[in-house]
């Protein structure tokens, strides 16, 4: 998600001790379902999962903008992540080879309307306006990709041990889902309840990540979606997702946003909090 991420390695199958699959999350049918009942569930749970966020419509738009990106049809646009063992040949690379190298797309939001109207959807920046009881800012924009039996693992992570900024600050992301996120596919899982447990050590493993044996897989939920689903989570949320063995993509677009009253940490202060290394712990 940030500098700190490691060159991508060949892709190894997730060990599927860490990635239960027998609870799914609890969800709401729309964004029109969260009163305050709901906001207070978000922060005690750090999480709220949509079946329908967006409409059908919307939804086909900002996967053609996708393509449209990943597809090099935008000159002025740099932000693709591709896999290091197709990066001499990239720009040769016609259609689903070239789709499949693809593992992130980010920084787009000012390149393509249509995902800058997700991002700014009214009733998004509402529900996280109550999240956060301040004026959301989005921060962070990207697309991820989990192509066909290669989609790589996002090891368990808190979003904020990535984010310079304090503790406290309710940061969220918004993960909406362009296909189908199956538990075959590798839709999130995530531990509800662990953003009251604060910051824990990091590690540079697989990524920038929480230590294997520290990741309470019992307590675990999947979240698979629709398309037009979403998920919010607290930026202090475990959370990770397994490998796509499945025979179908998986496309997701993942929004960050902060409060406008935040301010920022330096890396070394974030590290102070987060690095696993430079507390002293062991992983
Ligand atoms: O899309 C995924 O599988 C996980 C993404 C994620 O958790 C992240 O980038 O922080």
């Amino acid at each position: 998600m940030s500098e700190t991420v490691p060159a991508l390695m060949p892709v190894v199958a997730s060990d599927p001790s860490l990635y239960g699959t027998n609870r799914r999350a609890d969800y709401l049918d729309t964004l029109a379902d969260i009163d305050d009942h709901q906001i207070a569930r978000f922060h005690e749970r750090g999480y709220l999962a949509i079946r329908q966020a967006f409409a059908p419509q919307q939804i086909e738009a900002a996967g053609r903008a996708m393509w449209h990106l990943i597809d090099g049809k935008n000159s002025d646009f740099k932000g693709l992540q591709v896999e290091a063992d197709k990066r001499g040949c990239f720009s040769s690379l016609k259609g689903d080879t070239r789709r499949d190298a693809v593992r992130k797309i980010w920084k787009f939001v000012d390149n393509d309307d249509r995902l800058y109207a997700l991002a700014h959807a009214p009733n998004i920046l509402s529900v996280l306006a109550r999240m956060m009881n301040d004026t959301p800012v989005l921060f962070q924009d990207m697309g991820l990709i989990k192509p066909p039996r290669i989609g790589r693992e996002k090891p368990w992570h808190q979003d904020c041990a990535y984010f310079n900024y304090p503790v406290g600050t309710t940061v969220v992301g918004v993960w909406i889902a362009i296909d189908a996120a199956t538990e075959e596919n590798g839709c999130l899982h995530i531990i509800p309840g662990s953003n009251q447990n604060g910051p824990i050590p990091h590690f540079k493993r697989r990524d920038w990540q929480i230590c294997d044996a520290e990741v309470a897989v019992p307590n675990s939920v999947t979240v698979p979606l629709d398309p037009g689903g979403c998920l919010f989570w607290h930026g202090l949320t475990h959370h990770g997702s397994p490998t796509n063995r499945s025979p179908h993509r998986r496309r997701a677009l993942q929004y960050h946003y902060c409060p406008e009253s935040a301010v920022a940490l330096t890396t070394e202060e974030r590290l102070s909090i987060y690095g696993g290394d430079q507390l002293g712990v062991t992983c």
